[in-house]
This record gives structure tokens, sequence and C-alpha cells, in this order.
């Protein structure tokens, strides 16, 4: 297949560009190197150390004896570049990554909350209308979030996607019906997923682009089988109060001996997905894609649930960190329990990476290897929901 990945250069992107490269796949990639410049911005740069693009290309090549393509075109400002560019590739499938990705950061200020709105749907609209442009019968892969359906579900397991309901009629006939799962999003950056997920839902109707949508946890890890071949593949690893998520975030507190911050009481139960399962699943949603004519296909990209509180306690008690109960910054539930249907990927092969096989290994070969590169002075998470809240700064003896 010819796959376009769009925002190849980041977190997610990087190692799935190597893994479909690795599979056969010719890989192109698109990135406006955004998030680097937000490394600047916020003078927090990754623990591990990334490589330039051209620098990164070169050691695949000689590492494996495969091309990538670069292009650095940023897909909301320079719409006539991504127009060409699909229109001289006209490629099999395109994943999309290429959003302004962090909760907090989206919620910095009303300049960051702007930036957010304008680039990630502004990004899945040029996208769409280029396809439907063009004609293209190319398979969109998107990058969404667990985030869209918010975190309660009132004990029931959250489906992939389409919720059925019925609807009662004036003469009191029940007709079943699926909708779209209701979107509850919890900062401006996961809104503008639920945006996504309508503009996916007009084009598919409209002009019938292919989409997949994943619904994605929170990713873990930093290795994939590729990105451990040479130190100059090595993946980005983000663990500032911004960037960095959360068990990440405390994989590298627990290397350094600083205070694991949960905030609030630890309550919050969220989804989880090892890094090497992501790009498994995005190979899998491209092997799989929908028929023409087939509504919008959306999968839970996730493995496991946790309760923040049970892995600082699980990370602190491993590595005998301890553990800080500090204010919470978000506008969050204090507590939730959380269930999802993740049968798809688990039905297509998926063979997920649990917690207990990948902890230590992220511990002492990443976090504890690369911890000079740390700047205590970045990990509190200094971006707040409302102008009331105050940051999550630990008391550090
Ligand atoms: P990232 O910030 O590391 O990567 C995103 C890449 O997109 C960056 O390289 C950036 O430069 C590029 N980009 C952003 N805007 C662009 C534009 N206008 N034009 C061209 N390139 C642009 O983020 P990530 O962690 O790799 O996440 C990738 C996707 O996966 C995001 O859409 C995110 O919402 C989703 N996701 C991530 C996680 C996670 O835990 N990291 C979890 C669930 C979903
Ligand atoms: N949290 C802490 N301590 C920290 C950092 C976070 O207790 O030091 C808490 C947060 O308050 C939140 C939870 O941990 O309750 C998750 O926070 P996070 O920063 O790990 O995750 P989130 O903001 O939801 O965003 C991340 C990615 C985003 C992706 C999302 C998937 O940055 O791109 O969409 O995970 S999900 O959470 O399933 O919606």
């Amino acid at each position: 297949m010819k796959v376009v990945i769009l925002g190849g250069d980041g977190f997610c992107g990087w190692p799935t560009s190597l893994h479909l490269s690795n599979a056969g796949h010719e890989v192109i990639i698109v990135d406006n190197l955004s998030r680097r410049n937000i490394d600047n911005e916020l003078e927090a740069g990754s623990l591990t150390p990334i490589s330039p693009m051209g620098v990164r290309l070169q050691a695949w090549k000689e590492v494996s004896g495969k091309e990538i393509q670069f292009h650095k075109i940023d897909i909301v400002e320079e719409y006539d570049r991504l127009l060409k560019l699909l229109s001289e590739e006209r490629p099999d499938a395109i994943v999309h990554f290429a959003e302004q990705r962090a909760a907090p950061y989206s919620m910095k200020s009303p300049r960051h909350r702007r930036y957010t709105v304008n680039n990630n749907i502004n990004a899945t609209h040029n996208t769409l209308c280029a396809i439907a442009e063009l004609g293209l019968d190319t398979h969109l892969v998107h990058l969404g979030t667990m985030g869209v359906y918010g975190y309660g579900t009132a004990g029931m397991k959250i489906p992939e996607g389409y919720l059925d309901i019925e609807v009662v009629t004036e003469n009191g006939e029940r007709i079943p019906q699926q909708i779209l799962y209701p979107p509850n999003p919890g900062s401006i950056y996961h809104m503008t997923k639920t945006q996504d997920q309508l503009l996916f839902a007009y084009y598919n109707k409209n002009d019938g682009v292919r989409v997949t949508d994943l619904h994605q946890g929170i990713v873990w890890g930093t290795d994939t089988e590729q990105t451990k071949l040479d130190e100059r593949l090595i993946n980005r690893f983000d663990y500032d109060g911004d960037y960095g998520t959360v068990l990440n975030r405390f994989l590298m507190q627990a290397a350094i001996g600083y205070p694991l911050t949960v905030h609030g009481t630890g309550g919050q139960t969220r989804a989880f997905i090892h890094i090497q399962n992501t790009v498994r699943c995005i190979e899998l949603a491209l092997q799989y894609p929908p028929e023409k004519g087939e509504r919008v296909k959306i999968l839970n990209q996730m493995t496991e649930t946790h309760r923040v509180r049970d892995l600082a306690r699980l990370i602190g008690k491993l590595t005998d960190t301890e553990v800080a109960y500090v204010e919470n910054p978000r506008k969050e539930a204090a507590e939730n329990d959380l269930k999802v249907d993740n049968s798809c990927f688990l039905e297509m092969g998926l063979k997920p990476t649990t917690l207990a096989e990948g902890l230590l290994h992220e511990v002492t070969e990443i976090a504890k290897k690369y911890a000079d590169n740390a700047d205590l002075s970045k990990i509190p998470c200094t971006s707040v929901w409302t102008k009331e809240q105050k940051a999550g700064v630990p008391q550090v003896k």
C-alpha cells in the first residue's frame, strides 16, 4: 500500500511510519514540525534525544534499506500543497495524526484554545476536502480519542462509536436506531476531536469518503521494535506538565525519585494502550478498511483501563517512590468507572502488551537512562481549566 502519514514526526506518527515501512508499505510523511516548535515555546523537550527528520530518515535507510519520503507541509495553512501531493501520489490510505494533542496545552490561554481549534478542525477538514475534491478512493484512518465519550457510563461498556437507541413515535411504536455515541469532551482539545467526528460523518454521507476513526486511549511506552534498532530512530518521550501523559510521567518521575503527581484523589479511570500496540492497531485498521458506501468505522483503540491512584501506587511500590496528591488543575470528575468494548481489534488479532510486561523496561531502559535530560521545573502541570484553579505542584523535599 502507498500510505501518507500526516503528523509522521510525532510520538505516535514516527513509530507508525517505521512499522508500516518495515512491513513493506510505501510511506510518505507529511509534517509541519509544529510539535518541535512547541518544545521551543515551552522550553521543555523530549526526555529522549530525538534526531532531526533528515537524520531519522537516513538512519532508517541504513538500518532497513528502505526509503521514507518527507514533505514539510502545514496541512492547515498550505492546502494547495497538500492537494498537489495527494493528486500526484494518489495514496491508498492516509493516516491522520496531525493535530495539537495535549489537553493542558489547549487550556493554557485564549491563544492556545484558538490555535488548537483552528489547527485541529481545519487539519481534518482540509484532508477530507482534498480527498473529495480529487475524487480519490483513499481510506482515511484518523486518530481520535477515548475522551470524546466522556469517561462516565453508569456501568455500561462504551460501545465502538455508535449507541443502540429506540425512538418512540407518536403512536407508541418503538423503532431501533444507532446514533453516534453522545459526545462529552473534557477539554478544548478533546472538543476538537468530537467536532472531527461530525466532519467524518458528513463527508462519508455526502462524498462517500471511507473513514476509520480510532478512539485511542492514553498511549504509554517509548520503544517499538523499529525505534530500538538505532539511537537515531528513538521516539520522543514527553514528561512536562503540558504534553507528558500520566503513565509516562509517573515512570519518569519514579526514575528520578520525584513524588508521583496524582491529581486530586486520583479516582479518575482512563483507558491505556502501549505504543507497540498503537502501531499494530493502525496496521490492522489499514488491513480492514470499510467498504465503499459503509458508514464511518469507529474502533476503540485501548487495551486496559486503570485508576490514576492505582497506577501511582503500583509504580510507587515497584520503585519505592512517594505518591503526592496535588490539587487538580483540571475540571473533571474526581472519581469515575470506565468499561470499554475493544472487541474489534482483539478479533482482528491484536495481542495486548500489558502494564506488567512493560513498566520496568520503561523505567530502567528509557527514563533512568535519559534522566540527566530532565528539567524538574517543567514537571508541574501549570495549565489550569478555569481561572479559579491552581497548578498541581507537589512539595518536593
Ligand atoms: P504529537 O504532537 O507527538 O504528533 C502530532 C504531529 O502532528 C506532530 O509531529 C506535529 O508537528 C504534527 N502536526 C500538527 N499540526 C499539523 C499541521 N497543521 N500540519 C502538519 N503537521 C501537523 O502527538 P501524538 O501523541 O503522536 O498524537 C498523534 C495523534 O494521536 C493526535 O491526533 C492525538 O490526538 C492522537 N492520540 C494521542 C494519544 C497519546 O497518548 N499520545 C492518545 C490518543 C490519541
Ligand atoms: N493526571 C494526573 N497526574 C499527572 C497528569 C495527569 O493525575 O501528572 C490525570 C489527569 O488529571 C487525567 C488523567 O491523569 O485525569 C489523564 O491525563 P493525561 O494527561 O494522561 O491524558 P489526557 O489529558 O486525557 O490526554 C492524553 C493525550 C491525548 C489523548 C488522551 C486519550 O494527550 O492526546 O487523546 O490521552 S484519553 O485520555 O483516553 O481521552
